[in-house]
Formats: structure tokens, sequence, C-alpha cells
């Protein structure tokens, strides 16, 4: 019998790669969508739209507790994954009360359902390198003390308790992944990584003169999604649940991103950035660096992508998809 997951999530980055992944695996495999993605599928199911035929898809949404009690009843499930999120961290600063709302009582709407319907089934949880936020040490570690610098980073930390409390109170298979930052062609363009290739991307064709930044200096620990989503899939293939940080171990500023996106172009990024103070947060994480040693020893791990591959692979992947269609992405 083939296994059956859930994927909270499945229209986004790592939604997508992760439903990849998951059918190549032989699973049978179904995703939660907001219903207003069901009505434009061009546009919101685009990262999905080649896997779209072999997928189950339930419209519900995160912000009702019985939209999501209704398609965990109807599918006997082995696995969940549960991904979607209001992910955007410079957004919740703009609306905090929405991230919340979605991010921690859509997680707990997840978990009840789970606990009422299908209490075997092995749940996981998006957290985020974001929980460290003020890093309290580096590298950081499952150890490492939270102390979250957002409301998106306040949001997640409550999700991350929510998994860990049903793991210890009712004995369910919960884990949490600490994923670290992890980018690809499919990234949103608001996060900094896809705004710099595509508009480099622009500025090489004369489509665009600048790139407008906020903090060049903040550090990231970058790791490519189709390499984390294998990690989400190893925490619930374990013995027992637990919590686990996924990282390269390795750290960059926003600055040398940029660097190396420009000069795959043939480009000097200096004669492009305008630093814009709009794009400033009002608390910034400005260093993470992650140690993943319990990954790679307990779930046999590691990242394939080199930081230069990740960004190589970002900027030829923009630049066919300007020539292609003749238009800014
Ligand atoms: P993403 O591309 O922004 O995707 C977010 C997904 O959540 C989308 O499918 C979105 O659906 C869905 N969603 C948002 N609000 C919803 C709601 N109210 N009801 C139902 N679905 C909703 O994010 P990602 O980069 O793939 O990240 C996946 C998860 O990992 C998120 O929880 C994120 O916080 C976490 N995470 C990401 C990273 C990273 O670096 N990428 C690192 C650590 C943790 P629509 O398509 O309908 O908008
Ligand atoms: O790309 P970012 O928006 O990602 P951020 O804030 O690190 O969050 C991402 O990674 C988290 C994991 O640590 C996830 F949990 C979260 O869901 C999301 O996927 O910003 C990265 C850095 C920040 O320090 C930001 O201040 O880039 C800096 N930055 C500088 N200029 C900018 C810009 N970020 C954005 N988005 N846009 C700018 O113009």
């Amino acid at each position: 019998m083939a296994k059956r997951a859930l994927i909270t999530g499945i229209t986004g980055q790592d939604g997508s790669y992760l439903a990849e992944h998951l059918l190549s695996l032989g699973y049978e495999v179904h995703g939660l969508v907001r219903r207003v993605a069901l009505e434009d599928p061009s546009r919101r199911l685009h990262r999905i739209s080649h896997l779209v035929d072999r997928l189950v898809l339930h419209p519900a949404t995160l912000e009702t507790y019985p939209s999501i009690f209704n398609v965990i009843s109807r599918v006997a499930l082995d696995e969940c994954y549960h991904l979607a999120a209001q992910s955007f961290v410079a957004e919740s600063f703009n609306d905090g009360f929405s991230t919340m709302n979605t991010n921690i009582n859509g997680t707990h709407y997840m978990l009840a359902a789970l606990y009422e319907l299908r209490r075997d089934c092995k749940f996981y949880f998006a957290g985020t390198s974001e929980m460290f936020g003020k890093v309290r040490e580096t590298p950081q570690t499952e150890m490492t003390p939270f102390y979250p610098r957002s409301p998106y980073g306040i949001s997640k930390v409550a999700g991350f308790e929510l998994t860990r409390n049903y793991r210890e109170a009712y004995g369910m298979y919960c884990c949490n992944g600490i994923l670290f930052n992890h980018e690809s062609p499919r990234r949103g363009f608001e996060f900094v990584s896809r705004k710099i290739t595509s508009t480099a991307v622009q500025i090489k064709l004369g489509m665009a003169t600048e790139l407008a930044l906020g903090n060049l200096d903040a550090k990231r620990d970058w790791g490519h999604a189709s390499d984390y989503v294998e990690a989400m899939h190893l925490m619930l293939q374990q013995p027992e649940p637990d919590d686990y940080v996924v990282a390269t171990g390795e750290t960059h500023t926003v600055r040398e991103f940029c660097e190396l996106a420009f000069c795959e172009l043939g480009l000097d990024y200096g004669k492009y950035i305008k630093i814009d103070e709009r794009y400033y947060r009002p608390a910034e994480v400005h260093l993470l660096l992650g140690d993943s040693t319990k990954a790679r020893r307990q779930l046999s791990w590691e990242p394939k992508y080199q930081f230069s591959e990740l960004v190589k692979e970002m900027v030829h992947a923009d630049l066919a998809e300007v020539l292609q269609s003749g238009k800014a992405p």
C-alpha cells in the first residue's frame, strides 16, 4: 500500500519540492490549498502545475478549524507536513495579528484535528532559524535558546511549542524541523535572494537600472530547498519523533549574495545597488549559522548544493525565464 501524505502549503516553494520528492518515493500525495488557488490555477498553482494531475488537492484554509477538520476526516493519512504559513518576516511587522492567527491558530487547528481523527498520523512542523533571532550562541543547535525578533519568529516559537506539547502530552509522533534559509528558482520574489537574482537579470537585459535593498550586512546560512525537503521526510521515518536543525554550516552576507549573482552576469553589483531605508526591519536578525550535526548523524542527511551553485542556478533560471517570455519575471 502506498503511504498517504498531506502537505499544507503545497503551492509554496517547499511544498512543491516536497510533493515531487514524495511522489518519486511512491506516496499518494494530498495537498491543502486555499480556494482562491483553485479558482486561479494558472497563477496560484504555478509551482505545482507539472504535478497537478498526480496530486489530490483539497480546498481549505488555516483560518478555520472546520475546514481543516473536514479535509483530515476525509483522508486516512500516514504523514502530515504542515508547511503553510505567512512566511515573509517583513510582512509580519506590517500585520502581526494575521501572521499570528495563521501561524499559531492554524498549527493548533492541524494538531487538534489530527488528535481527534488521526492520532497515529506523523506530523512535521516547519520551524525556522528565525526562532533564534538575536542569537544566544553561534553556531545555533537544537539546544540554543530562542530569542525571536519579529511577529513571524514569535508565531513560529508558539508553533514549535505546540508541536512539542502534542508529542509530550499525547504521545503523538510530532517533529519540529528548525530549518535555516533555503532558496531556489521557485522562491517568492519578495525574499532577498530572488529579488537579487531577478533584478540582476533585468538590469543585464536593460529592463531595470538599479536594485533597492535594505541591510546588506545581514548574514544567512543559505541552502537549497530541494535538499531541505529531503530532511523533512527523513524526520518522519525515524523510530522516535524529535526536533532537528537543518543547515549548511556556512554563512554569507546579503552583500556576498549580490556580488556572486551580478558577477554571474558579468556585472559589478556595486554600480547598481541603492540602499533604501524602507527595506530595513524594526528589529533585524543579524547572523544565522546552523550546526546540523544531529540531522547529519541521525538522519544521514547532508546538503548537495554549495552556496555558489545555488546562486548560479537561481540567476540562470531567471535569465532563461525572461529570455523565453520576453517579460520581467
Ligand atoms: P512560501 O513559499 O511562502 O509558501 C507558503 C505556503 O503557505 C503557500 O502554499 C501558501 O498558499 C500557504 N498559506 C499561507 N497562508 C495560508 C492560509 N491561511 N491557509 C492555507 N494556506 C496558506 O513558504 P516556503 O518558503 O515554502 O516555506 C514553507 C514553510 O517553511 C513555511 O511555514 C515557512 O515559514 C517555513 N520556513 C521556510 C524557510 C525558508 O527559508 N524557505 C525556512 C524555515 C522555515 P498560497 O499559495 O495560497 O498563498
Ligand atoms: O530573504 P529574507 O526576506 O528572509 P528572512 O527574513 O531571513 O526569512 C526567511 O528565512 C527564514 C529562515 O531563517 C524563514 F523562516 C522565513 O520564512 C523566510 O523564508 O531576508 C533575508 C535578509 C534579512 O536580514 C533582510 O533584512 O535580507 C535582508 N534584506 C536586505 N534587503 C532584505 C532586503 N530582505 C528582503 N526581503 N528584501 C530586501 O530588500
